[in-house]
C-alpha cells in the first residue's frame, strides 16, 4: 500500500496549527439533493447547518422509544459497544446503533439524511461511526472542547476532511441540558495536538477524552476569534456539523435527558487507512472498516 500523505500532523511534542487544505462542501454548486444552494453555503461558511425539523414529532416518538428500549436491554447494556456513566452507571452511549437496531439503520438511509450526506461530500457515503446519547438529567457529563476529525485522523485513519456527522434531537435542547456548543469558523483550521496516544486510548476518551485535547491558549485564541454557538431545539431538529468543527458540550444537571442519534457519514473516496497517530486502530464499532455505502 502506498504511504498516504498526512496532511493533519497531530499528536507530536507541540501543538500546531495548520490551515485546512480539503473543501468543507465536495459538491459541485446546484448538485441535486434536500440542501437549497444557500444551506450550503452557510455550511460551507460556519461548518454547521441548523434544521429546525429534520424528522416529524409521530417519527421522534418511535425512535424515543427504540432508545429506551436499547437502553433498558441487559443484553445492550452488557455489549462492549455501550458506554456506562462512571458516576451514576446510567448507560451513556451505544455506539454502533444502525448494525443493533433495524429502526435506527432505517434512519441512516432515510433519503432526508443520507441525501444530504451525499450532497455535503459529494459522494456515496457510508457510516464511520453511530451512536445514541442518552445524556439523562441529574449528571451526565458533557465533552470537553475538541474537533472529532483530530481523532478520526489520529486513531482511525481518516485522511482527509472529507466527513460530516449529523445530530439528531431525541429530546428537548434546552440551553440548560448540555447542549452542543460549536465556534463558528474553526472547522477551517486544523489544531494538531501535543502528547501521544496512550493504548486503548478509547477505553477512556469515549468518557472523558485526554490525548487530542487541545491547549486553553489555543482554545481561547479559536474562541476569541470564532465565537461560541449553543445549539437548542425540539426533539425532531439536528445539526450537521463537519468533522473539523471546535466543538464541545457540558453536563447535564438538569432534570431533564438531552438524548440524541449522532450519525457520522465519510465519502468512499475517504475510506480509512492506518491511524496517523496511533500504535493500532480503534474498534471497528468506533471507526468503520466496512465502506459498504449506505443505500
Ligand atoms: O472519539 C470519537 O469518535 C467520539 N468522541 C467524541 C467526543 N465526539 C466524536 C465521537 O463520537
Ligand atoms: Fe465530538
Amino acid at each position: 500500500m502506498t504511504a498516504v500523505t498526512d496532511l493533519y500532523p497531530t499528536r507530536g511534542a507541540m501543538e500546531v496549527a495548520t490551515p485546512r487544505v480539503d473543501p468543507v462542501v465536495w459538491s459541485d454548486p446546484g448538485a441535486p439533493g434536500p440542501l437549497q444552494p444557500s444551506e450550503l453555503s452557510d455550511f460551507d461558511r460556519d461548518g454547521f447547518l441548523a434544521i429546525d425539523e429534520l424528522i416529524t414529532p409521530d417519527e421522534v416518538a418511535v425512535y424515543r422509544a427504540e432508545l429506551d428500549r436499547l437502553v433498558a436491554d441487559p443484553d445492550v447494556r452488557a455489549d462492549e459497544r455501550s458506554i456506562i456513566e462512571p458516576k451514576s452507571q446510567d448507560v451513556r452511549s451505544v455506539f454502533e446503533v444502525h448494525r443493533i437496531s433495524e429502526v435506527f439503520a432505517n434512519l441512516v438511509r432515510d433519503p432526508r439524511v443520507v441525501g444530504r450526506a451525499r450532497q455535503i461530500l459529494g459522494s456515496d457515503v457510508y457510516v464511520h461511526q453511530s451512536r445514541i446519547n442518552v445524556k439523562p438529567g441529574f449528571g451526565a457529563s458533557g465533552f470537553y472542547w475538541h474537533s472529532d476529525f483530530e481523532t478520526w485522523h489520529a486513531e482511525d485513519g481518516l485522511p482527509n476532511m472529507r466527513t460530516v456527522s449529523v445530530s439528531i434531537a431525541l429530546t428537548e435542547n434546552y440551553d440548560t441540558n448540555g447542549g452542543l456548543m460549536i465556534m463558528p469558523g474553526s472547522h477551517r483550521t486544523f489544531l494538531g495536538c501535543s502528547g501521544e496516544t496512550p493504548k486503548d486510548n478509547y477505553k477512556k476518551s469515549l468518557q472523558m477524552q485526554d490525548a487530542g485535547t487541545p491547549s486553553d491558549e489555543a482554545l481561547t485564541g479559536f474562541a476569541d476569534k470564532h465565537g461560541i454557538k449553543l445549539f437548542t431545539g425540539k426533539a425532531g431538529s439536528a445539526t450537521w456539523f463537519d468533522c473539523n468543527c471546535m466543538h464541545g458540550s457540558g453536563d447535564n444537571i438538569t432534570p431533564y435527558s438531552r438524548s440524541n442519534v449522532f450519525i457520522v457519514f465519510n465519502s468512499v473516496e475517504n475510506t480509512a487507512v492506518e491511524p496517523f497517530a496511533a500504535p493500532v486502530p480503534r474498534p471497528e464499532f468506533i471507526g468503520a472498516r466496512d465502506f459498504t455505502p449506505v443505500r
